[in-house]
C-alpha cells in the first residue's frame, strides 16, 4: 500500500489510526454518575487504505464505529470498521478502488456498480436498532453489542430512496423518526424523499419532491406541525463529475431556500421560501412553532465552511475569514408570501446538541462547539476543515445567556452527547472526547496527543469535568455521536 498524503486531511486528529480494538476498564479520574449507564457510540472515519488521489478529503474516509460502554462505573472502549460493500471490496484488493469523494467516475473499473457509501457520519439509534449513516447511501445496521456490521437497511424492502440522511430527527414524545434522502433517485437528481418511521421502526410514509437545485442537504428539522428543509447553494453537477471533478461547488450568487411542509403532509404542500444569497449551513439546532410563526435556529456561515467546496466554486477565502453566527430565522406561515426574518442568537460555531425531549419544541438550552477568538493556545489541527474547535458553549436561546467550557490550551473538542438525569431538576450530563497535545501546544508533532472522554454537568459546563476517562490512545476525529441508555440497549432488537 502507498503512503498517506501529508495534507490537512491526514495530519493532527486526522492522522490515520486504522486499528480495530477493544480495551476493558479504562482508567477513570473522578466519579462517573450512576445514571451515566449505557453506550456512547461515535462515528470515526478512518482510511483503511491510502487514498487513490493526493487531494483526498477527510469526508471520504471509511466509516468506523466506536463505543464507550458504561457499566456500573466501569468504562470499556471498542472500535471497528463498518463493513460496507466498499470496505469489503477494498479489503480484498488490499488497496483503494474508490476514487474521489462522491464521484463514481474516478473509481477503478473493477468496482463499477458497487455501493460507494462509507457510512461514516452518524450513529443513529431508532426503535431498538443501531445504524451507521452517510447521506450518499443507505444506512448500515450495526450490532450494538459487538459493533459488527449486519448489513444495509431498507425497512424490510419498503424504502425507495437510494440515500438516507445522517441527520434524521426523532420526536421524543411520539417515538417517530423523521428522515430524508436527497439525490434519492440517483446521482445529481433533484429528487428528495421524505420518510417517517413509526416508533416500532416500520416505514409509515415516503413522499418525494424536487428541490429547486441539486444542493447538499446535510440536515433538516421538524416542529410539531412542520417538516423543514433549509437548502443552501452548494451544488452538484453531473458534467463536472464526469470530468473527474468535485461533487460539490459553492455558488455565492444563488439564494438559499427553506422548504416547509406539514410534517404528515404530502409533497404538493411544500412551500419554498427564498433566503439570503451565498450563505451556508450544515447543521440546524432546532425549530419550533410559536402560533403562526416558525422559529428555525441554525449554524449559519456567510459562505461554505469547507475549503474544498468553496475552492471548487472559485471562492478563495481563508478559513479564519469565514463569518457566521448561531442564527434564528423566523417565518410567519399565515402570510401568502412569507419572508425570512433573521437575527443573531450567539457566536459562530457548529455541531449543536439538544436534550432529546426538546426536539421540535420550544427549548431553553442547547450546546455547540466554537472557536474562542482569544484562545490560550494554537488550535489543534484536524477535522474536516483542518482546524478543530476549542470551546464548548451552552446557550439559552430565549435570553441569549452563554456559558463556556475551555479545556487545556491547544486541545480539540468533539461533538458532545447529552445524558438525561432521572431527577427533572437536574440538567443531566454532557460527554465529549477531548484531545490534548502531549507536547507544548502547536510545537510538537501534531499527531501526538492524548484522547480523553470528559463528563460535565450539562447546566454547569463552565465548572469543567467532573470525571475524565483516559483512553491512553490518540483517537481519530469524530464526526457525530449518539448516547443510548442502558434501558434502550437492553431492549435492542439485536441480542
Ligand atoms: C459532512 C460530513 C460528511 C459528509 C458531508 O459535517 C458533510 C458535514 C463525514 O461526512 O459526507
Ligand atoms: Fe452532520
Amino acid at each position: 500500500m502507498g503512503a498517506f498524503p501529508q495534507t490537512i486531511h491526514f495530519i493532527g486528529t486526522n492522522t490515520p489510526r486504522r486499528v480495530e480494538m477493544a480495551v476493558r476498564n479504562l482508567e477513570v479520574e473522578g466519579e462517573i454518575p450512576a445514571e451515566v449507564d449505557g453506550a456512547f457510540f461515535r462515528a470515526v472515519p478512518d482510511n483503511a487504505h491510502a487514498p487513490m488521489f493526493e487531494d483526498d478529503i477527510a469526508l471520504n474516509a471509511d466509516g468506523m464505529i466506536s463505543c464507550f460502554r458504561f457499566t456500573g462505573g466501569a468504562v470499556d472502549f471498542e472500535i471497528k470498521y463498518v463493513e460496507t460493500e466498499r470496505y469489503k471490496a477494498e479489503k480484498e484488493a488490499r488497496r483503494a478502488l474508490f476514487g474521489r469523494y462522491r464521484n463514481p467516475f474516478t473509481d477503478d473499473p473493477s468496482v463499477e456498480g458497487v455501493d460507494r457509501t462509507v457510512a461514516n457520519t452518524t450513529p443513529v439509534w431508532h426503535a431498538g436498532r443501531l445504524f451507521m449513516t452517510k447521506e450518499d447511501g443507505r444506512g448500515y445496521e450495526i450490532n450494538p453489542h459487538t459493533l459488527e456490521t449486519i448489513g444495509k437497511w431498507d425497512y424490510y424492502g419498503a424504502l425507495k430512496s437510494e440515500t438516507f440522511t445522517a441527520h434524521p430527527r426523532i420526536d421524543a414524545s411520539t417515538g417517530e423518526m423523521f428522515f430524508f434522502g436527497y439525490e434519492a433517485g440517483g446521482l445529481c437528481s433533484l429528487d428528495v424523499a421524505y420518510g417517517i418511521a413509526d416508533k416500532d421502526g416500520n416505514l409509515k410514509s415516503e413522499v418525494w419532491f424536487d428541490q429547486p437545485y441539486c444542493s447538499s442537504i446535510h440536515d433538516f428539522v421538524i416542529t410539531e406541525k412542520y417538516a423543514i428543509f433549509p437548502i443552501f447553494p452548494t451544488l452538484a453537477d453531473l458534467d463536472r463529475l464526469k470530468d473527474g471533478g468535485a461533487h460539490w461547488a459553492h455558488d455565492q450568487d444563488k439564494p438559499s431556500y427553506v422548504g416547509i411542509m406539514p410534517r404528515y403532509g404530502d409533497a404538493s404542500q411544500i412551500r419554498w421560501i427564498e433566503g439570503p444569497k451565498g450563505v451556508s449551513c450544515f447543521h440546524e439546532v432546532n425549530a419550533y412553532d410559536d402560533g403562526d410563526f416558525v422559529h428555525l435556529d441554525l449554524c449559519l456561515t456567510d459562505t461554505n465552511a469547507f475549503s474544498f467546496m468553496r475552492e471548487a466554486g472559485g471562492i478563495h477565502r481563508d478559513q479564519q475569514d469565514i463569518k457566521g453566527a448561531l442564527t434564528r430565522w423566523t417565518i410567519d406561515m399565515s402570510k401568502d408570501d412569507p419572508q425570512i426574518e433573521s437575527r443573531e442568537l450567539g457566536p459562530p460555531g457548529d455541531l449543536p446538541r439538544l436534550a432529546d425531549a426538546d426536539q421540535g419544541r420550544n427549548y431553553n438550552r442547547a450546546w455547540y462547539l466554537s472557536m474562542n477568538p482569544q484562545p490560550k493556545g494554537p488550535p489543534m489541527l484536524g477535522g474536516p476543515v483542518g482546524i478543530n474547535f476549542n470551546a464548548l458553549l451552552r446557550i439559552e436561546p430565549g435570553n441569549g445567556r452563554i456559558t463556556m467550557m475551555e479545556p487545556t490550551p491547544g486541545s480539540a473538542l468533539s461533538e458532545p452527547v447529552h445524558v438525561v438525569a432521572n431527577d427533572p431538576d437536574h440538567g443531566g450530563w454532557l460527554l465529549l472526547v477531548v484531545d490534548t497535545p502531549n507536547g507544548p501546544p502547536g510545537q510538537g508533532n501534531p499527531s501526538d496527543y492524548s484522547s480523553e472522554l470528559w463528563i460535565l454537568e450539562a447546566d454547569f459546563i463552565e465548572k469543567g469535568p467532573i470525571a475524565k476517562v483516559k483512553t491512553g490512545l490518540a483517537l481519530r476525529s469524530q464526526v457525530h455521536g449518539t448516547w443510548v441508555s442502558r434501558a434502550k440497549l437492553d431492549a435492542s432488537k439485536v441480542k
